[in-house]
Protein backbone atom coordinates (compact mmCIF):
# COMPACT_ATOMS: atom_id res chain seq x y z
CA UNK A 1 0.00 0.00 0.00
CA UNK A 2 1.11 3.53 -1.34
CA UNK A 3 0.52 6.50 0.41
CA UNK A 4 0.98 10.21 -1.08
CA UNK A 5 -0.52 13.41 0.10
CA UNK A 6 -1.48 16.05 -1.76
CA UNK A 7 -0.59 19.75 -0.30
CA UNK A 8 -3.56 21.37 -1.63
CA UNK A 9 -6.54 20.55 -3.49
CA UNK A 10 -6.60 20.67 -7.24
CA UNK A 11 -3.39 19.37 -8.63
CA UNK A 12 -4.47 15.97 -8.84
CA UNK A 13 -5.55 13.89 -11.94
CA UNK A 14 -7.41 10.63 -12.42
CA UNK A 15 -4.80 8.59 -12.27
CA UNK A 16 -4.30 10.18 -8.79
CA UNK A 17 -8.07 9.07 -7.68
CA UNK A 18 -8.03 5.64 -9.78
CA UNK A 19 -8.06 2.37 -7.35
CA UNK A 20 -6.91 5.03 -4.73
CA UNK A 21 -8.87 5.88 -0.99
CA UNK A 22 -8.85 9.42 -0.80
CA UNK A 23 -9.19 11.22 2.67
CA UNK A 24 -9.99 14.71 2.78
CA UNK A 25 -8.19 17.40 5.16
CA UNK A 26 -9.19 20.44 6.38
CA UNK A 27 -8.51 20.11 10.32
CA UNK A 28 -8.48 23.67 10.62
CA UNK A 29 -12.13 23.84 10.29
CA UNK A 30 -14.06 22.51 7.62
CA UNK A 31 -13.75 18.31 7.76
CA UNK A 32 -13.56 18.62 11.62
CA UNK A 33 -17.23 20.79 11.61
CA UNK A 34 -18.59 18.19 9.11
CA UNK A 35 -17.44 15.07 11.78
CA UNK A 36 -18.96 17.00 14.64
CA UNK A 37 -22.25 17.54 12.83
CA UNK A 38 -22.68 13.82 12.38
CA UNK A 39 -21.69 13.06 15.85
CA UNK A 40 -24.20 15.69 16.46
CA UNK A 41 -27.01 13.78 15.07
CA UNK A 42 -27.30 15.60 11.57
CA UNK A 43 -28.93 13.37 8.72
CA UNK A 44 -26.04 14.17 6.21
CA UNK A 45 -23.77 17.38 4.77
CA UNK A 46 -24.15 18.22 1.50
CA UNK A 47 -21.48 20.24 0.61
CA UNK A 48 -21.13 23.32 -1.98
CA UNK A 49 -18.09 25.46 -3.42
CA UNK A 50 -20.42 28.73 -3.97
CA UNK A 51 -22.53 29.71 -1.25
CA UNK A 52 -25.61 30.49 -3.51
CA UNK A 53 -25.93 27.49 -4.59
CA UNK A 54 -26.06 26.23 -0.13
CA UNK A 55 -28.72 28.76 -0.38
CA UNK A 56 -30.54 27.52 -3.44
CA UNK A 57 -30.63 24.09 -1.93
CA UNK A 58 -31.81 25.60 1.80
CA UNK A 59 -35.04 27.02 -0.81
CA UNK A 60 -35.43 23.55 -1.99
CA UNK A 61 -35.27 21.61 0.92
CA UNK A 62 -37.04 24.21 3.67
CA UNK A 63 -36.13 25.35 6.03
CA UNK A 64 -37.51 23.10 8.90
CA UNK A 65 -35.53 20.27 6.54
CA UNK A 66 -32.09 21.99 6.57
CA UNK A 67 -29.17 24.30 8.13
CA UNK A 68 -26.76 26.24 6.52
CA UNK A 69 -23.21 26.79 7.43
CA UNK A 70 -20.08 28.36 6.24
CA UNK A 71 -17.71 31.04 6.44
CA UNK A 72 -15.53 33.48 4.45
CA UNK A 73 -12.10 34.46 5.60
CA UNK A 74 -13.53 32.25 8.30
CA UNK A 75 -16.38 34.74 9.29
CA UNK A 76 -20.24 33.34 9.20
CA UNK A 77 -21.97 34.21 5.70
CA UNK A 78 -24.36 36.52 6.24
CA UNK A 79 -27.74 34.87 6.37
CA UNK A 80 -26.67 31.71 7.26
CA UNK A 81 -27.74 29.79 10.06
CA UNK A 82 -24.02 28.60 11.53
CA UNK A 83 -20.16 29.82 10.89
CA UNK A 84 -17.48 27.44 10.97
CA UNK A 85 -16.67 26.69 14.64
CA UNK A 86 -16.80 22.85 15.31
CA UNK A 87 -18.85 23.27 18.97
CA UNK A 88 -21.70 24.91 16.81
CA UNK A 89 -22.50 21.76 14.93
CA UNK A 90 -22.35 19.31 17.80
CA UNK A 91 -26.16 20.18 19.24
CA UNK A 92 -29.53 20.41 18.62
CA UNK A 93 -28.89 22.99 15.56
CA UNK A 94 -28.21 19.90 13.50
CA UNK A 95 -30.27 17.04 14.74
CA UNK A 96 -32.29 15.28 12.04
CA UNK A 97 -31.30 18.18 9.38
CA UNK A 98 -29.65 18.34 6.35
CA UNK A 99 -26.47 20.59 7.00
CA UNK A 100 -25.77 22.45 4.04
CA UNK A 101 -21.81 23.93 4.19
CA UNK A 102 -20.03 26.20 1.78
CA UNK A 103 -16.26 26.89 2.75
CA UNK A 104 -13.27 28.98 1.64
CA UNK A 105 -11.15 25.77 0.87
CA UNK A 106 -12.90 22.82 2.81
CA UNK A 107 -15.92 21.83 0.50
CA UNK A 108 -13.59 23.13 -3.13
CA UNK A 109 -11.26 20.46 -1.86
CA UNK A 110 -13.95 17.82 -1.12
CA UNK A 111 -15.88 18.49 -4.54
CA UNK A 112 -12.47 17.63 -6.49
CA UNK A 113 -11.83 14.50 -5.32
CA UNK A 114 -15.78 13.73 -6.03
CA UNK A 115 -14.82 10.94 -9.19
CA UNK A 116 -12.57 8.86 -6.39
CA UNK A 117 -13.67 5.12 -5.77
CA UNK A 118 -13.90 6.23 -2.21
CA UNK A 119 -13.60 9.61 -0.55
CA UNK A 120 -13.37 10.05 3.89
CA UNK A 121 -13.08 13.05 5.37
CA UNK A 122 -10.22 13.54 7.94
CA UNK A 123 -9.17 15.50 10.74
CA UNK A 124 -6.79 15.31 14.07
CA UNK A 125 -10.13 14.28 16.08
CA UNK A 126 -10.71 10.73 14.27
CA UNK A 127 -7.21 10.74 12.99
CA UNK A 128 -6.75 7.02 14.33
CA UNK A 129 -10.87 5.95 13.03
CA UNK A 130 -9.95 7.47 9.33
CA UNK A 131 -6.53 5.74 9.54
CA UNK A 132 -8.22 2.59 10.13
CA UNK A 133 -10.52 2.32 7.54
CA UNK A 134 -8.58 3.68 4.90
CA UNK A 135 -6.02 1.06 5.85
CA UNK A 136 -8.79 -2.00 5.70
CA UNK A 137 -9.64 -1.04 2.12
CA UNK A 138 -6.31 -1.94 0.97
CA UNK A 139 -5.61 0.55 -1.62
CA UNK A 140 -3.32 3.19 -1.84
CA UNK A 141 -4.45 5.76 -0.12
CA UNK A 142 -4.13 9.21 -1.25
CA UNK A 143 -4.36 12.73 1.21
CA UNK A 144 -5.58 15.76 -0.13
CA UNK A 145 -5.01 18.68 1.82
CA UNK A 146 -7.42 21.68 1.24
CA UNK A 147 -4.69 24.13 2.03
CA UNK A 148 -4.94 27.45 2.52
CA UNK A 149 -6.06 29.76 -0.76
CA UNK A 150 -4.32 27.30 -3.10
CA UNK A 151 -1.02 27.25 -0.67
CA UNK A 152 -0.42 24.50 1.59
CA UNK A 153 -1.15 24.46 5.39
CA UNK A 154 1.36 23.64 7.43
CA UNK A 155 -2.43 22.65 9.89
CA UNK A 156 -3.31 20.29 7.12
CA UNK A 157 -0.09 18.84 6.88
CA UNK A 158 0.59 18.31 10.36
CA UNK A 159 -2.43 16.28 10.26
CA UNK A 160 -1.69 14.23 7.63
CA UNK A 161 1.14 13.20 9.32
CA UNK A 162 -0.68 12.58 11.99
CA UNK A 163 -2.93 10.40 9.93
CA UNK A 164 0.08 8.51 8.19
CA UNK A 165 1.74 8.03 11.77
CA UNK A 166 -1.94 5.60 12.88
CA UNK A 167 -1.45 3.64 9.78
CA UNK A 168 1.29 2.28 10.86
CA UNK A 169 -0.82 0.28 13.33
CA UNK A 170 -2.78 -1.30 10.36
CA UNK A 171 -0.41 -1.57 7.43
CA UNK A 172 3.01 -2.81 6.83
CA UNK A 173 5.19 -0.26 5.00
CA UNK A 174 7.81 -1.04 2.41
CA UNK A 175 10.59 0.85 1.93
CA UNK A 176 9.39 3.35 -0.88
CA UNK A 177 5.67 3.40 0.00
CA UNK A 178 5.65 6.38 1.77
CA UNK A 179 5.95 9.41 -0.92
CA UNK A 180 8.10 12.14 0.07
CA UNK A 181 5.32 14.50 1.01
CA UNK A 182 4.13 11.55 3.05
CA UNK A 183 7.67 11.57 4.75
CA UNK A 184 7.68 15.37 5.36
CA UNK A 185 4.15 15.10 6.82
CA UNK A 186 5.27 13.04 9.39
CA UNK A 187 8.25 14.89 10.47
CA UNK A 188 6.29 17.93 10.69
CA UNK A 189 3.76 15.94 12.98
CA UNK A 190 6.72 14.67 15.28
CA UNK A 191 7.91 18.01 15.31
CA UNK A 192 4.72 19.68 16.32
CA UNK A 193 3.95 16.70 19.08
CA UNK A 194 7.51 17.31 20.36
CA UNK A 195 7.29 20.86 20.26
CA UNK A 196 9.83 22.06 18.06
CA UNK A 197 7.18 22.90 15.56
CA UNK A 198 4.25 25.58 16.72
CA UNK A 199 1.39 25.13 14.73
CA UNK A 200 0.31 28.66 16.69
CA UNK A 201 3.03 30.37 14.31
CA UNK A 202 1.66 29.40 10.97
CA UNK A 203 -0.64 31.34 8.71
CA UNK A 204 -4.07 30.26 9.26
CA UNK A 205 -3.96 29.35 12.79
CA UNK A 206 -2.34 32.29 13.19
CA UNK A 207 -5.47 34.07 11.60
CA UNK A 208 -7.96 32.37 13.37
CA UNK A 209 -6.38 33.35 16.73
CA UNK A 210 -6.54 36.82 15.29
CA UNK A 211 -10.21 36.43 14.84
CA UNK A 212 -11.07 35.12 18.12
CA UNK A 213 -11.15 31.35 17.93
CA UNK A 214 -8.29 29.97 19.83
CA UNK A 215 -11.31 27.44 21.57
CA UNK A 216 -11.94 26.19 17.91
CA UNK A 217 -7.97 25.96 17.31
CA UNK A 218 -7.35 23.58 20.34
CA UNK A 219 -10.69 22.04 19.80
CA UNK A 220 -9.60 21.23 16.09
CA UNK A 221 -6.15 19.92 17.29
CA UNK A 222 -7.33 17.45 19.87
CA UNK A 223 -6.24 13.88 18.76
CA UNK A 224 -8.63 10.85 18.49
CA UNK A 225 -11.76 12.29 20.36
CA UNK A 226 -13.99 10.07 18.21
CA UNK A 227 -14.47 7.05 15.66
CA UNK A 228 -16.54 8.92 13.17
CA UNK A 229 -15.45 8.42 9.60
CA UNK A 230 -17.17 10.25 7.13
CA UNK A 231 -17.87 9.81 3.37
CA UNK A 232 -18.73 11.89 0.50
CA UNK A 233 -20.82 9.69 -2.00
CA UNK A 234 -22.80 10.73 -4.42
CA UNK A 235 -22.44 14.55 -3.42
CA UNK A 236 -23.53 13.80 0.07
CA UNK A 237 -21.21 13.12 3.44
CA UNK A 238 -22.72 10.26 5.63
CA UNK A 239 -21.06 8.28 8.31
CA UNK A 240 -19.21 5.47 6.85
O1 LIG B 1 -11.24 26.92 4.25
C1 LIG B 1 -12.13 26.35 4.84
O2 LIG B 1 -12.85 25.54 4.30
C2 LIG B 1 -12.36 26.74 6.28
O3 LIG B 1 -12.37 25.64 7.08
C3 LIG B 1 -11.47 27.84 6.69
S1 LIG B 1 -11.75 28.52 8.27
O4 LIG B 1 -10.96 27.77 9.23
O5 LIG B 1 -13.15 28.49 8.62
O6 LIG B 1 -11.27 29.91 8.20
MG1 LIG C 1 -8.15 24.88 6.40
Amino acid sequence: MKIDVLPYYGKQTDNHLYNTTVIVVDVLRATTCMICALNGGADKIVPTVDAGDAVAIAGRLGQRECVLGGERGGIKISGFDLGNSPKEYLGRAVKNKTVIVSTTNGTGAIHSVRSADMVMLGAMINRTAVAKAAAARGDDVLIVCAGTEHQPSADDLCTAGAIIDAMHYYADFAEGDLSDMALICEKLYADMRDGSFDIKKTFHCARLLRLGFEEDVDFCFEEDATDTVPVYRDGIIQKL
